[in-house]
């Protein structure tokens, strides 16, 4: 463990948000229903029946929570705009209040010295482009391109970081593999097309910003897993390469080597998914970028098991401490993604663009929230992103996962990731000691962090 703190003086603190879990106001000013909506409303797809309707009512609140992020010092903010408002019908001329809603959050965020780092796609497909076929369909990547030209023009004088697409991964095998996302089909071949039209979104629509403003940095939000195998067999092994394949090398080999991974290709060989693969693709999804993105959150050992009929494999369960999601806390993974990417992938700048936990925050007598488990969560990763920097990473910012709790997908409010506490009933802000906490780290720079 290092003794003197890594952190670059310009490192970008900075915490992460995305429209649908924060916004609500889902029928305000023109919005369209997307695929989100459509799934959350139907029964048993979302833990009690959660929606993200009113979600944090972000859509009116929102200065107050611009004055939170700035009153933790937050250098940099990574929200995502919601295509359901931006492009109701996903096609033709964007909807006017909700550039200007865009527009005068950009600029507030702006006015208060936080840079904003804006997501075009976290999850929240208008529901007709679903209704034509959804990401399985090529059309869709291009509809994406159009949307995202169409917003870096309205909106391109006041954000100059742009993501794309947000989790790939998580919208094609939680979306149409597993089903237990939007738009909760269950084909694998489906899933395997989306994906590729998800690498080709990004490609296109990095094309379509770099059209509109010359002068954009476009970078991914590619979700990064920590795979080991469970044991030195070679089962296990064959295993964790087969998932490590599906997680993480079908999204970062394209992005960064131009191609899909051989064995990816063999092992979905009778799927006819790499069918979707048109002349040209790879390099479109391939184009340089200006920064890359990881989302971080898990570490799978994982074990061979014939019975798993999409990989033959399985995770093993966490060791020692978890999250309230039971997701196993380590560290270290965060160091060792972060040093695989720069070995294996790429010299770019990076940013983790998500990581944190989430707990089941207990609200005290007093009305404080005494969340020492995630303050601890937070203190070890960030080490680890610091020693990431010791070890050569390029590592330039840390978008901590959330700025407050929200609308947890299939999970509904059951989790809480937030720095800042929302009581749904009365949409009350409080910060968590954990908010407090981090305010300390980003004013020392991360020296306050637990070093030595
Ligand atoms: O809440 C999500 C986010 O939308 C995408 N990345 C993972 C987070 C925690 O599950």
């Amino acid at each position: 463990m290092t003794e003197a703190n890594p952190f670059p003086k310009d490192f970008i603190w900075g915490a992460s948000t995305a429209a649908y879990q924060i916004e609500g106001a889902a029928e305000a000013d023109g919005r369209a229903p997307s695929i989100w909506d459509t799934f959350a409303a139907t029964p048993g797809k979302t833990r009690d029946g959660d929606t993200g309707a009113v979600a944090c009512d972000h859509y009116r609140r929102w200065r107050e929570d611009f004055a939170i992020a700035e009153d933790l010092g937050l250098r940099g903010y990574r929200m995502s705009v919601s295509w359901a408002r931006l492009q109701p019908a996903g096609r033709g001329e964007l909807n006017p209040a909700a550039v200007d809603f865009y527009r005068a959050q950009l600029a507030d965020l702006r006015s208060r010295g936080i840079l904003p780092v804006v997501t075009l796609y976290h999850w929240d497909l208008p529901q007709i482009l679903e209704d034509e076929g959804g990401w399985p369909e090529r059309e869709t990547a291009h509809r994406f391109a159009d949307y995202a030209g169409r917003t870096a023009a309205a909106l391109g004088d006041l954000v100059e970081d742009w993501i794309p697409v947000n989790e790939a991964w998580c919208v094609s095998f939680l979306g149409y593999h597993e089903g237990v996302h939007a738009p909760g089909r269950r084909d694998l071949t489906a899933a395997l097309r989306a994906a590729h039209h998800l690498n080709l979104a990004h490609g296109l629509a990095a094309e379509a910003i770099r059209a509109r403003r010359p002068a954009a940095r476009i970078g991914s939000a590619v979700i990064m897993t920590d795979v080991e195998a469970a044991s030195d067999r070679p089962a296990d092994h064959a295993a964790a390469q087969l998932s490590d394949g599906n997680g993480n090398r079908l999204f970062l080999d394209p992005l960064f080597k131009g191609s899909y991974p051989e064995d990816m290709v063999w092992h979905y060989r009778n799927t006819e998914a790499f069918d979707a693969v048109a002349a040209g693709d790879l390099e479109t999804i391939a184009a340089p970028l200006d920064f890359v993105g990881v989302n971080h959150y898990h570490r799978f050992r994982i074990a061979a098991d014939e019975t798993d009929a999409h990989l033959g494999g399985r995770a093993l369960p966490p060791e020692g401490q978890v999250t309230s999601f039971g997701w196993e806390v380590s560290p270290d993974s965060l160091r060792r993604v972060l040093e695989r990417l720069a070995a294996e992938y790429t010299d770019l700048p990076v940013h983790v663009t998500e990581n944190g936990a989430s707990f089941d925050d207990e609200i005290g007598p007093d009305g404080a929230i005494d969340d020492a488990a995630r303050i601890a969560y937070l203190d070890g990763y960030l080490r680890a992103a610091g020693e990431a920097i010791e070890k050569g990473v390029n590592l330039r910012g840390y978008f901590l996962w959330s700025l407050m709790d929200n609308f947890e997908w299939g999970e509904g409010y059951s989790k809480r990731f937030g720095l800042v506490h929302i009581d749904y009933e009365t949409q009350r802000r409080t910060l968590k000691r954990s908010a407090e906490w981090y305010r300390g780290v980003i004013a020392s720079g991360g020296a306050s962090l637990a070093w030595g």
